[in-house]
């Protein structure tokens, strides 16, 4: 099955299916938002539309299942997300994206496979899929939201280095352990802003 962006019918009711209720709404929340994001920086519509519908896919599936999935198609599962399961469902929907669902473009997995963590060098729609999720508007509890959702619409870059400054802070005080990758974006977006500056003094 290969998927082509006039599926987006069927995949918005797959997953209203497989997700539930709460999970479903936030779903077309970064459905939606992704297509403004994709709007205003001059990304492809239906790639940003398609790419939020599944990027949580995985997220109702039981966490030993997702262990189970990982363990039969030979996807590494690292320390962190050993002890944090959850943290699987990127990776997992990801795979899903492909086998389940037809996704062949790459860009779209890789903005399903890098949603929570992001990754250093992400492209605009892994951006954008990262940016959504955290600003759809079902999402409340978030501090500087009213700001980071502003500033979305103006530079992707500072949005995404809000963010993660803001999610590495409440998981350090929430004392959850901290995947790497998530430390090494945050770290890579904050050189990536300093450069950014530098080059404007001078
Ligand atoms: O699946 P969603 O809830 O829509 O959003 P998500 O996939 O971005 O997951 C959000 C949660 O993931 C949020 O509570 C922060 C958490 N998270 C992000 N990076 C890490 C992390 N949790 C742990 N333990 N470690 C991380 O490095
Ligand atoms: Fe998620
Ligand atoms: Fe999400």
């Amino acid at each position: 099955m290969k998927l082509k962006h006039g599926d987006i019918g069927r995949i918005r009711k797959m997953m209203e299916k497989t997700l539930d209720s709460k999970r479903y709404e936030h779903t077309l929340g970064v459905a939606y938002t992704a297509s403004c994001l994709a709007m205003c920086h001059n990304e492809d519509i239906k790639s940003a539309e398609l790419a939020g519908l599944l990027h949580d896919c995985a997220k109702c599936i039981k966490n030993s299942k997702k262990i189970k999935i990982c363990e039969k198609h030979n996807i590494h599962i690292n320390k962190i997300e050993a002890q944090n399961p959850f943290l699987l469902h990127a990776k997992v929907g990801s795979f899903l994206a492909m086998e389940r669902y037809g996704v062949r473009d790459k860009d779209i997995v890789n903005a399903i496979l890098n949603h929570t963590t992001g990754r250093p060098g992400m492209s605009r729609l892994e951006k954008i899929i990262y940016i959504a999720d955290y600003i759809e508007p079902n999402r409340k509890q978030a501090p500087n939201l009213e700001e980071i959702r502003k500033l979305a619409f103006v530079d992707l870059d500072r949005a995404l280095l809000k963010i993660l400054e803001d999610t590495l802070s409440y998981l350090e005080t929430v004392k959850s352990d901290i995947d790497p990758m998530t430390k090494k974006t945050y770290e890579y977006y904050k050189e990536a802003a300093r450069d950014g500056s530098d080059k404007r003094m001078g």
